[in-house]
């Protein structure tokens, strides 16, 4: 049998398991995983490689109505990734038994795109067994989807599941990255991932939303096998500060301790991380800021 490959992306809307699933199929924590919609903000490119393909992951931020600058950049970014990949994996709900307007709009979109799209109802495990085939009937009814697959991002089968159905839909071709790469996102924007998601394990839902995160400072020693990093938090408001650092800085200290003992194992070295909090009120419309910080188009 030829080898198959090419790129896959996940889209839906926030918190409908986007992050959850790409963990379970890539095995690794690269994505950003929260109760709390949103997180993702880069899109993520994960390698997975088997004897017979190779599937590269493309993770999007959901698709949103944009509140601010940073909403539109992250709306763009998902739309116009649909026509370059060569599966698109639209993920919903099972627990919804209508489609609301967010999903609407994700179909009226995909309904202008050519990528084959397969269509995953996740959460199977939250709700009775009877509910799926009316669901499925629903949703067939909505789009021409290649495929429409209940699954639980949480339940280890699916992996296969979800690798059986997403090689069929991949095209032929050669392996496009390494075998042991995992993924081409910069360090950096990993770092900052993480540390972003220490913040919202860690913060009131309120603060992490308007936080942004830059690494100033970024330095292997490979000799010595350290990684030194410092980074800022720039925030919008001086009680957000606060709230951040916290009481004779404890907060700041665990947000640190959590982010350097992923980051560790993730690049497998030892990590000095320090963190430093700024406020810059309303860096979230600034064209400037979101440059800095890495959200470029
Ligand atoms: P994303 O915003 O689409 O990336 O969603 P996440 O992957 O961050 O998941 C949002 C929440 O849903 C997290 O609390 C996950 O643990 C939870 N979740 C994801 N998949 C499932 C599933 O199949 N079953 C259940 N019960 N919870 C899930
Ligand atoms: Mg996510
Ligand atoms: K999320």
């Amino acid at each position: 049998m030829a080898f198959k490959s090419g790129f896959i992306t996940i889209i839906g809307r926030p918190n409908v398991g986007k992050s959850t699933l790409l963990n379970l199929l890539t095995g690794e924590k690269v994505s950003i995983i929260s109760r709390k919609p949103q997180t993702t903000r880069h899109n993520i490119r994960t390698v997975v490689t088997r004897e017979d393909f190779q599937m590269v992951f493309v993770d999007t931020p959901g698709i949103h109505k944009p509140k601010n600058k940073l909403g539109e950049f992250m709306m763009n970014a998902a739309m116009d990734t649909l026509d370059d990949v060569d599966i698109v994996l639209y993920m919903v709900e099972a627990t919804e038994n209508e489609i609301g307007p967010g999903d609407q709009s994700i179909i009226a979109a995909l309904k202008k795109v050519h990528t084959p799209v397969i269509l995953a109802i996740n959460k199977v495990d939250l709700v009775e067994k009877s509910s799926l085939l009316p669901l499925i009937d629903m949703y067939s009814k909505a789009h021409d989807f290649r495929e429409i697959v209940p699954i639980s991002a949480t339940d280890p089968r699916t992996v296969e599941l979800m690798f059986g159905i997403l090689k069929k839909y991949l095209p032929e071709g050669e392996k496009l990255y390494p075998d042991d790469m995992l993924t081409d996102q910069p360090a950096k924007v990993l770092v900052q991932e993480l540390i972003r998601e220490k913040m919202l394990e860690l913060l009131d839902d309120e603060v992490p939303h308007g936080v942004g995160i830059e690494v100033v400072r970024y330095n292997e020693n490979e000799e010595r096998n350290i990684l030194g990093i410092d980074a800022n938090i720039y925030c919008e408001k001086a009680s957000h500060k606060a709230i951040i650092i916290g009481k004779g800085g404890e907060m700041l200290k665990r947000i640190g301790i959590r982010a350097r003992e992923d980051i560790e194992r993730l690049f497998g070295m030892k990590v000095v991380l320090k963190l430093w909090v700024k406020v810059k009120e309303d860096w979230r419309n600034s064209d400037y800021m979101l440059n800095e910080l890495g959200y470029k188009s």
